[in-house]
């Protein structure tokens, strides 16, 4: 197997058209962006994944919902990372550590759980991932199609956060760039806001959108610029341009984010280090459950080791206040908010952290179920189709602090969390091979066209 830290690093290109070429600035502006994708490429390529050398990955295939449970509370015994939930009918898959590996299996084993390793070694599952990656790097010049931000490999944040700038300096009739704070590290915080009036026109409703809370979660950013690029630079719904609103925050947690582009690759939370007495040990809080909705109840952490550290208060982190406010700022007008995350094919509302059903669960159920036929109507026979409905039903476990459920508790009438789709068979890298990013962007994008324009019907009726 190619060890990809040792590869040569490649220029990355991709080619520059339409009105990309005609503005001098935006030509600047790209060529920068190049040499961010290059530079940041470099550490990509580089990184080693050390930590997680002797760790194995395993599929996990319940076949009862007993055994959904057990193997939910299997996780704090074995210290077990689930990146896809194992849910009836849908294998997940679970990250184990060196020292858990044998008693892991000799659970599953005498519970009868069905499993199979998916991976020995998941540095090097790493490793490949990142020759996939550089793959795509050298192939990218020939695919790109105009398109200013490539979709052919995975988002930097530096990458995100330039083209956010350039789209707003270059589509100034439509898009307001909007930095209302700095994340804990220092990053700014930055959404877009897209409009033909201005955000002016009260009876719009607006549709919000966002992405990146959880810094592992690689294929939720491209889908939220991927909205930024059908809005702004590939119009092909104009309604959707001319009768909504738009806010759309591609990475909530950019921390975190960097922080699995240059150290963990399986990073989930933010990385603050003022959350708790060891945080410096442990920094960062899972932003989805440091909501205010059952806050830190159920599905979370008091302690700052643990990927679901819910925070010392609710809204601890300056990452969720910003998306807090974007929904105080706009409730009356908000029909609909997405928040991206993977993996799994899911579309879950609320509530989740007890499975009870909200008033408007008819509209969340036929709204999300129109999102998820769409999607599967014209998706890629590698992904699955999509599960729809409550959260615990569908994702198996209960979670307190979620940013749909706080948004729904709120007021915004249709709040979902997307689990966007993963393959991860054999040793294809280890949740979605770049190849993969635009088949899912593009999907997801027609399944929000969907969400959108029945968010009006409700909106209507709100
Ligand atoms: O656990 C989560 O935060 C989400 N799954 S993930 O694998 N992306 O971490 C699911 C959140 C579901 N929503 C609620 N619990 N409300
Ligand atoms: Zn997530």
């Amino acid at each position: 197997m190619p060890n990809a830290a040792n590869a040569p690093c490649k220029l990355v290109q991709w080619r520059v058209q339409g009105d990309v070429r005609a503005c001098g600035c935006a030509v600047t502006a790209v060529y920068t962006m190049r040499l961010l994708v290059f530079v940041l490429f470099i550490t990509a390529v580089c990184a080693k994944h050390e930590l997680y050398e002797g760790w194995k990955s395993y599929f996990v295939a319940p076949s009862s919902q007993e055994q959904v449970k057990t193997l939910h509370d299997m996780a704090d015994v074995y210290k077990l990372d689930f990146l896809s939930a194992a849910v009836l009918g849908r294998e997940g898959l679970v990250l184990v550590k060196p020292n858990f590996q044998q008693p892991f299996e000799n659970t599953l084993k005498e519970l009868g759980i069905h499993y199979s390793i998916h991976s020995k070694n998941v540095k090097t599952a790493l490793d490949f991932d990142d020759e996939a990656i550089e793959r795509r790097h050298r192939e990218v010049e020939l695919k790109n199609g105009g398109r200013s931000l490539p979709y052919d490999n995975y988002q930097e944040w530096e990458v995100i956060d330039e083209y956010m700038q350039d789209i707003a300096r270059r589509y100034p009739q439509t898009v307001t760039l909007v930095t209302p704070a700095n994340s804990f590290e220092g990053r700014p915080l930055r959404y877009l806001k897209i409009s033909t009036t201005n955000f002016e026109d009260t009876s719009k409703p607006v549709i919000f959108i966002d992405g990146g809370i959880h810094a592992r979660e690689w294929i939720s950013p491209p889908t939220v610029t991927w909205a930024i690029h059908k809005l702004v630079e590939d119009v092909t719904e104009p309604d959707l341009l001319n009768d909504f609103d738009w806010i759309l925050l591609p990475v909530v947690n950019p921390d975190g984010y960097k922080f699995t582009f240059t150290n963990e690759r399986f990073w989930r939370k933010t990385r603050s280090t003022d959350q708790h007495i060891l945080s410096n040990i442990w920094p960062g809080v899972d932003g989805n459950r440091n909501y205010d909705f059952f806050w830190n109840t159920v599905g979370t952490s008091n302690f700052p080791s643990s990927d679901v550290f819910a925070g010392s208060r609710p809204f601890s982190e300056i990452e969720t206040r910003v998306v807090r406010d974007i929904f105080h700022e706009y409730l009356p007008r908000m029909s609909l908010y997405l928040t991206m995350h993977s993996y799994g094919s899911m579309i879950l509302y609320p509530w989740g952290h007890d499975g009870s059903l909200s008033p408007n669960v008819f509209a969340l159920h036929v709204v999300g179920v129109e999102m998820a036929q769409t999607i599967d109507a014209i998706s890629h026979p590698s992904f699955p189709r999509y599960l729809v409905g409550n959260s615990v039903h569908v994702i198996g476990y209960a979670a307190s602090g979620a940013a749909e459920d706080y948004a729904h508790s709120i007021g915004v009438p249709l709040a979902y969390t997307y689990e966007l789709p993963g393959l991860s068979t054999g040793l294809q890298g280890f949740v979605l091979d770049p190849v993969w990013i635009e088949q899912v962007c593009w999907e997801t994008w027609e399944g929000i066209i969907v969400g959108a324009r029945r968010s009006k019907d409700f909106f209507r009726r709100k």
